[in-house]
């Protein structure tokens, strides 16, 4: 149930390995491209994959569940205004699949979920359906696969495996062995709820401290990268790297999962959480003083090039980018100052107009370093411009 960045290359996998799959979505397109073996997704490798897989008739896409002998809810948990998870998508294709359930069937969550959420789908469940209480087996398994790399870690990643009972862990176990290489772990459903927030929260925490130390260092006339690499020679150190931000769909969104249902316990996550949001605010007021600093030197508007859109390095993916969001700022308060954007892995953008790294870098009098895509790294330190470089691209 779900063929979004999760759900069908888990899909696809599983049909490459011999399991019948029935992908459902709500969305009529994916239900077609996907059946036309056209992967709507951007993930290396997996359309000639899909294809394999619709060709041997192991998948197929469906707008509608059937009936099967697993469902799996791999749909989205986006959070509602106030920061607070919104189930409501497990819940709909959770009360999709019901009529369908029969005894010995499995059922697993991976959709990242607050801590209760299969408990709270099993009532669900068995509300509608009583007579399947202790007849069907009931699991969450979260999926921690880095896009872009989704091929190598569905299969070699290890995976949690949290059955509602120690009988629904061994049958969701047996059903992940068919196609994982990965050591399985198993743990009850509320453990394995956890253990995914927590990841995410913990890499949040981290890239926290990172630019918290930024922002110190910005004050001192330190140079962060320096400071980092040398105390990351402490065999017990190991600190990540600062940016203009956390982006993406899943760091930046799973740690409130945790501080709406613990606001008192979670203080140092939520902190992060605010510290990561501020880091790109920080960013564009940045990029606004400096604007003005050589207008006021120059006696006119200066050119700035802003380097990358992309919510992480060398990916074409602009979803919840801090990158696009400092543009945008940016922009709003130019005073028509003209500004090139630059994004070199993805051809046209909607709302940006596009425009070649090395021209941008070329011509701008500012430029700022957003995101650090590979081919920035080969450009040349340039003492005649004024270089804002967010995301370590010169280290200096
Ligand atoms: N970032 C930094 N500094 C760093 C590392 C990352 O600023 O040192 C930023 C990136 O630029 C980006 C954001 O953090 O804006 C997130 O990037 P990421 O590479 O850390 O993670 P995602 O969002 O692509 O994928 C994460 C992964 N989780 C962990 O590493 C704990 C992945 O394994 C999960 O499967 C995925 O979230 C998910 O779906 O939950």
């Amino acid at each position: 149930m779900g063929l979004g960045y999760i759900g069908l290359p888990t899909a696809i996998i599983a049909a490459k390995h011999g399991v019948d799959i029935v992908g459902v979505d709500i969305n009529p397109s994916v239900v077609e491209q996907t059946n036309a073996g056209h992967l709507h997704i951007i993930e290396p490798g997996m359309e000639a994959m899909l294809q394999e897989v619709v060709k041997a008739g192991k998948l197929y896409a469906s707008t509608l569940p059937e009936v099967a002998d697993a469902y799996f809810i791999v749909v989205p948990t986006p959070f509602k205004g106030n920061h607070e998870p919104d189930v409501s998508y497990v819940e709909a294709a959770t009360r999709a699949v019901i009529p369908f359930l029969k005894e010995g069937d499995l059922y697993v969550i991976e959709s990242t979920s607050p801590i209760g959420t299969t408990e709270q789908m099993a009532e669900i469940i068995f509300s509608e359906r009583p007579e399947l209480k202790d007849k069907i087996f009931i699991a969450y398994c979260p999926e921690r696969v880095l896009p872009g790399n989704v091929i190598y870690e569905l299969v070699h990643n290890d995976r949690v495996i949290g059955g509602l009972t120690p009988e629904s862990t061994e049958k969701a176990m047996e059903f992940y062995s068919q196609f994982v290489q990965g050591t399985l772990h198993p743990t009850n459903a509320r453990t394995a709820e956890m253990c995914k927030l927590t990841e995410n929260s913990s890499r949040d925490v981290q890239i926290a401290f990172a630019n918290e130390l930024s922002l110190i260092c910005d004050k001192a006339g330190i140079n962060v990268w320096e400071l980092i690499a040398l105390a990351n020679k402490h065999p017990r150190v190991n600190i990540l790297k600062p940016g203009c931000g956390v982006g993406g769909h899943c760091i930046a969104v799973d740690p409130y999962f945790i501080t709406a249902d613990f606001p008192m316990e979670s203080k140092l996550i939520a902190d992060a959480r605010e510290i990561n949001n501020y880091k790109a605010f920080w960013c564009a007021e940045k990029v606004k003083n400096a604007m003005l600093e050589f207008e006021l030197k120059h006696h006119r508007k200066p050119v700035i090039a802003m380097m990358g859109l992309a919510f992480k390095p060398d990916i074409d993916d602009l979803r919840e980018s801090p990158a696009k969001h400092i543009v945008s700022k940016v922009m709003q308060s130019c005073n028509n100052a003209e500004i090139l954007v630059v994004e070199p892995n993805v051809k046209n953008h909607n709302v940006f107009k596009l425009t070649d790294y090395n021209e941008a870098y070329e011509k701008a009098d500012i430029v700022v370093f957003l995101t650090a895509h590979k081919p920035f790294k080969n450009l040349p330190w340039r003492n005649d411009k004024v270089i804002l470089d967010f995301c370590g691209i010169f280290k200096k």
